[in-house]
Parts: structure tokens; sequence; C-alpha cells
């Protein structure tokens, strides 16, 4: 018989339960604010089924030999456990300075505080300008049946040479990859039972290459208006 006292948070890791207070920023399809709830609301599948959606972003981090940082996920993570992904990703919290629209500085100080969280990179490593806003995903990925994500992603990239200590709450193991290698590693994922996380297999479908092959000049790319549906 479940008692009241939040047991159907059984099993999980108890500091990844903590993040779940966190306030994420509820948005409509346009990407305007229209309200908060926490971690743990946005990313129940119940809610997302009635259209739940909330900001989130994506970081690419290349260094100078225009490699890609790859992280795997730890299995102590809530969605997505042991799955490959991208540099960094996470949600702009409901605070000011998250909310922030200008410059996309609120995801840029998201992006920042989570490399240093997950990755042990230092935020003078990463300076806020240093970051790229490209453009924006909505896309829906259920992880388990409880759990999935619905969010709208601004990706960001960034092209430096950083130290990174990850954390091993957050993160199991890390990589660089030259592009040929990510798509080897891609077309080989299933065979080797290695998983991937969804959005950064729409990404790489989609946005990835072209702009990894043309990092030099990165700000063309740069696309303020569109929200992509995936
Ligand atoms: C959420 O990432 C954001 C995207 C783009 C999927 P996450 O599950 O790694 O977030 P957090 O690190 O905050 O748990
Ligand atoms: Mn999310």
């Amino acid at each position: 018989m479940a008692s009241q006292t939040g047991d159907d948070m059984e099993g999980l890791d108890p500091t990844q339960v903590e993040l779940l207070a966190e306030q994420c920023i509820v948005v409509d399809e346009q990407d305007r604010k229209i309200g908060a709830d926490t971690k743990k609301s946005c990313h129940l599948m119940e809610n997302i089924n009635k259209g739940l959606l909330h900001r989130a972003f994506s970081v690419f981090l290349f260094n100078s030999k225009n490699e890609l940082l790859l992280q795997q996920r730890s299995d102590e993570k809530i969605t997505f456990p042991g799955y490959w992904t991208n540099t960094c990703c996470s949600h702009p919290l409901n605070f000011e300075a998250e909310l922030a629209l200008d410059d996309n500085l609120g995801v840029k100080r998201a992006a920042q505080r989570k490399l240093e969280h997950e990755l042990g990179i230092s935020q003078d490593q990463v300076p806020l300008e240093a970051f790229q806003y490209l453009t924006r995903i909505h896309y829906k990925a259920p992880s388990d049946g409880k759990w999935g994500e619905h969010e709208i992603d601004h990706i960001l990239f960034i092209q430096r040479d950083v130290d990174v200590k990850p954390n091993q709450n957050e993160v199991q193991s890390t990589k660089f990859v030259s592009s040929n290698e990510l798509r080897e590693f891609i077309d080989n994922s299933k065979v080797r039972g290695i998983k991937i996380t969804p959005w950064f297999g729409l990404i790489t479908q989609t946005f990835l290459y072209p702009w990894w092959k043309n990092l030099a000049d990165i700000e063309r790319f740069k696309d303020q208006e569109t929200i992509h549906k995936l």
C-alpha cells in the first residue's frame, strides 16, 4: 500500500530527486512564458500528454581541433539514464537571470551553470559571450513510460579548450569525437547496444553536421525566429 510521503520516488537517486524541485519555465508553442512548474511535474508523461511544455537548452562544445565533447548520462539520471548525448543539456530556471531573453542571455547563463555542475568546467573557461545561439527545436520524447521530455530546446554552440572533471552523479563518461567518428558511433550504436538520446538523435539528423563544418563562421546560421517542430 502506498504511503503518502512521496514514495512514487522510490528507487530513485536522492540527489536527482532533490533536483526535481527545480522550477522550470513553462511555455506555449511560441516559447512565450505562461508559467512555471517543478522539474518533476514537467517531466511526468501524464502532464506532457496534456500539453505541458517547458524551455530547455542543449550545448555543443567543440575543442580547438573541432572535436565535439559527448557525455554518457549517469545511471542515476531519472530520464534517459546511461544514454550518450551532446555536451550538456538542462533547463533555464524560473528566476530573473535565466528568464532574460535579450541576446539569449537566460539560456546562456543556465548553460554556464550546468557545464560547471555536470562537467566541472569553470565559468571563466566558458564566458557568456563565447556561446553562439543557433535555433530552437520543439520535440516530445517519452523515456520510460512514466517520465519523458516535451521541450522547446535552445541550441547553443561554443568552441573552447576546457578542463573537464565530470560529476559522477550526472555523467559517467565523456569523450571527444570528430564528425566522422560521431557518424560511425551513431551508425554502430544499435548493434553495440549504445543508446543515444532522442534530442541528440534529432539534432544530428537535421542541423549538426552542416553547422559543424562551418564552426569558423557559425554566426551566419543564427535564426532567432524559427521554432522547428521535429
Ligand atoms: C534536459 O536535460 C534538457 C534537454 C535538452 C533534454 P537533462 O535531463 O540532462 O536535464 P538535467 O541535467 O537538468 O537533469
Ligand atoms: Mn526537460
